[in-house]
């Protein structure tokens, strides 16, 4: 049963056109491995992952058992000045996990908040080392850092930035997406040489004042943006040469998306800190994680004052939940114990087939991939580039096929539990609702 109206009126739904929603609600009432079911009793197939966040099967009763187990036997414990065991393992886990070089393991509850804790730690870091003005945060154009003002700085978005006036300041590097790539099969050709953009910066500004660059391996949310061959490994070797920071925001391209464990294992490249969230506990339960290398932590613990003393005056009530905590180990035993990074590298030929397969469709202007991440991008209608994506976006749901609609792209990003023939269905229902949409 449909809410009625005057039921959802106190909802105030997050990045969503509320009123759209509430004249045509869609409620999702439970899930089960590859599929949601709505309200109405419908089975829908979940070609996002949620949103790019379950990629280990919904409802896992390993997941689901190890937090009952946990809120039964230890359901808070303070985050400051205590630990408890569980947030102990996890660090360890979560430090086995991430490429060799990153050791440190802090917690947070959410990417925003690793993206702030990431950012802040950046700017400590420096002043530790006697560089207060080593200050300045440099994003990427289209970039997506989450929701919280730090984030919103380094973030490119633009429609995510213009509601808030002055934010933090914060340079930009120019986005990858050339009109020549379009269309292109996993990673473009051409564009290392955008990465140089940092070296401009850095003779704007100086290196002496620049304290970080956050990138995601990957864009996800601008519509799954991948970076030009040799890119990365680019703005790591500027960065080294200059002592900046490199902050790799892994919250989608974290644990598996790109066929990989990380973005950093994918294209080999080591950042200093990386932001993680979204796939460490599989979605169920809110979690995120920094990850820093052994300079950086030594370089807080190297402190003259006393041992009891703070080193970095950051944290969440919630930093390392036990029960969040119990969630997160228990997703990372499915992870590790059955392969998904693999299970998604093998699937990804398929997908990227797939997706390419819709080349040629009415309105379709590029088409791009990565792993189980793609994004297919619809030629905009004059001044409404979101509103194609929007109706075909709907038009899929109302055919049991759950896709994003974001900006001028439809955005794929399925389960690595997906089998090739539920893929071929949901691709389907895709290219048919594309090809009605006006
Ligand atoms: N960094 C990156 C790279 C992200 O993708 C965040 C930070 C923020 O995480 P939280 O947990 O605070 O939402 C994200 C989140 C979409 C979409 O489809 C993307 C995200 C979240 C919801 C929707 O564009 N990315
Ligand atoms: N606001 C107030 C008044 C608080 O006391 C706290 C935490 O103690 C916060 C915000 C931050 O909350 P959290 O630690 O859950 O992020």
């Amino acid at each position: 049963m449909i809410a009625a109206q005057h039921d959802l009126q106190a909802y105030w739904l997050p990045f969503s056109g509320n009123r759209q929603f509430k004249d045509s609600p869609r409620i999702i009432v439970s899930a089960e491995g590859c599929y949601y079911r709505d309200s109405n009793g419908r089975k829908i197939f979940d070609a996002m992952s949620g949103l790019w966040c379950c990629g280990f099967g919904h409802n896992r009763p390993e997941i689901a058992e190890a937090v009952n187990r946990q809120l039964l036997e230890l359901d808070y414990a303070p985050a400051f000045q205590f630990a408890h065991p569980l947030v102990i393992d996890l660090a360890n886990r979560v430090k086995e996990i991430t490429p060799a070089g990153l050791e440190h393991v802090f917690f947070t509850n959410s990417g925003s908040e690793s993206v702030e804790t990431a950012l802040k730690m950046a700017r400590a870091y420096w002043r530790k080392k006697r560089q207060p003005d080593k200050a300045r945060l440099i994003g990427r154009v289209k970039g997506y850092h989450g929701a919280n003002f730090g984030g919103t700085s380094v973030g490119g978005i633009e429609p995510n930035r213009l509601p808030y006036g002055e934010l933090m300041p914060a340079d930009h590097l120019p986005h990858t997406l050339l009109p020549e790539n379009a269309f292109s099969h996993g990673i473009p050709e051409r564009g290392i040489e955008l990465a140089d953009a940092l070296e401009e910066l850095i003779s704007q500004h100086g290196a002496a004042r620049i304290a970080a660059v956050i990138v995601e391996p990957f864009s996800g949310s601008a519509g799954v943006i991948v970076p030009p061959q040799g890119y990365l490994q680019r703005l790591r070797e500027i960065c080294t040469e200059h002592d900046i920071l490199l902050i790799f925001d892994e919250v989608i391209s974290g644990f598996g998306r790109t066929g990989a464990s990380f973005g950093a294992d994918f294209f080999g490249v080591l950042p200093d800190i990386m932001c993680l969230a979204k796939g460490l506990t599989n979605g169920a339960i809110p979690m995120g994680a920094v990850v820093a290398s052994e300079t950086i932590y030594e370089t807080f613990m190297d402190d003259d004052a006393p041992a009891y003393m703070i080193e970095f005056p950051h944290g969440y009530t919630y930093s390392g939940h036990p029960v969040a905590c119990a969630a997160g180990l228990a997703a990372m035993n499915i992870f590790e114990q059955e392969k998904l990074a693999d299970r998604a590298r093998e699937l990804a030929p398929h997908f990227e087939e797939l997706i390419h397969g819709l080349n040629g469709a009415k309105h379709v202007t590029d088409i791009r991939n990565i792993g189980l991440a793609g994004a297919v991008q619809i030629e905009p209608i004059s001044d409404e580039p979101a509103r194609r994506p929007f109706e075909i976006a709907l038009a899929c749901w109302e055919k049991g096929l759950y896709v994003r609609w974001a900006g001028d792209t439809v955005c794929m990003s399925p389960l690595f539990i997906s089998e090739k023939q539920q893929l071929d269905e949901a691709f389907n229902i895709l290219s048919d609702c594309i090809g009605k949409v006006a």
